[in-house]
């Protein structure tokens, strides 16, 4: 396995036309610090035109790792577009738009969607799938439970939000950013677990250097995730232990959301002297 190198995952903000695609991926990009996150590209022009913004999330044995957020073009003049862009992703979510006059069309999308995963035979069970509810604040209260029963799916988390106010949409981008991370981590243990099993006898080449150990235990960085103002929403659950790593000493922090109680990982490194 390889120390340097790079893991590129891809998060898909999928929905319908004006469901708030593209205020997610603006605000993320508004609220993450510039270390932690590229520049946000626009790619084509309208109706076709979507976003695409690179978010660092540090290094995973060794990798340095990266999510790219799309916010996928939802109107009717760019399905194939969406069809390419949604094929391959790591994770999605799913933008309901729950203003009533848009129930029809967020049903719509959630069908195409199903539909151009089956058409690369994947699936909306396989995925990893966190809904969030947006348009909250032109909605009445029952909104989300009306919308959530048409839905009849079991996402791995769902959220409500403003994402042109920022509300719900960190936490939202900080649970499908974990579910990606966690099977990227396990896709890298499964690789690392074939590359340790013996080769067939055969002289190792001159130039070949035995493969570095796997740093153990592999630790997730967060920071990009937690930097952001929502932390404050945040409390710790744990801490330690502190690992001292030349003169930098490395503390592991588990924080969790008051509100939602999602879990992040994060490390905070001193250096000494
Ligand atoms: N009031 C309110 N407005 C929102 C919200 N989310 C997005 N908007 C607004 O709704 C409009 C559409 O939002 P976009 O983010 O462009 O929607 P989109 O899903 O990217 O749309 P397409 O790219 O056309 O598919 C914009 O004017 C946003 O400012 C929200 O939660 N509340
Ligand atoms: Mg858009």
């Amino acid at each position: 396995m390889q120390t340097t190198g790079e893991i590129q995952a891809k998060l898909v903000y999928y929905g319908a036309a004006e469901s708030g695609k593209t205020a997610n991926v603006q605000c993320i990009h508004r609220k993450l610090k510039r270390d932690h996150r590229g520049e946000l590209r626009v790619e084509g022009v309208p109706p076709t035109a979507y976003e695409m913004l690179p978010v660092q999330l540090g290094q995973i044995r060794g990798f340095t790792t990266s999510i790219h957020v799309y916010a996928a073009p939802g109107s009717p003049e760019a399905a194939e577009l969406r069809r390419k862009i949604v094929a391959d992703a790591d994770g999605v979510v799913f933008v309901a738009d729950l203003r009533p006059d848009r129930y029809a069309a967020t049903l719509e999308s959630l069908k195409e969607l199903q539909s151009n995963l089956r058409a690369h035979g994947r699936s909306l069970r396989e995925i990893l799938l966190v809904i969030q509810y947006n348009h909250r604040d032109e909605a009445d209260e029952n909104a989300v439970e009306r919308l959530h029963r048409s839905i009849k799916l079991k996402p791995a988390a769902s959220f409500e939000a403003v994402a042109t106010d920022g509300t719900g949409v960190l936490p939202c981008l900080t649970t499908i950013s974990k579910l990606i991370l966690a099977d990227l981590r396990k896709r890298a243990d499964e690789e690392a677990a074939a590359h340790d099993e013996p080769e067939p006898a055969s002289e190792p080449r001159a130039t070949e250097k035995p493969a570095p150990a796997v740093p153990a235990p592999t630790r997730i960085e967060m920071q990009a995730l937690t930097s952001l103002d929502d932390q404050k929403n945040f409390s710790v659950q744990s801490a330690g232990p502190a690992k001292a790593m030349g003169n930098e000493i490395e503390l592991p922090i588990r924080l969790v959301h008051q509100r939602t109680g999602d879990e992040v990982e994060l490390s905070i490194r001193f250096s000494i002297g």
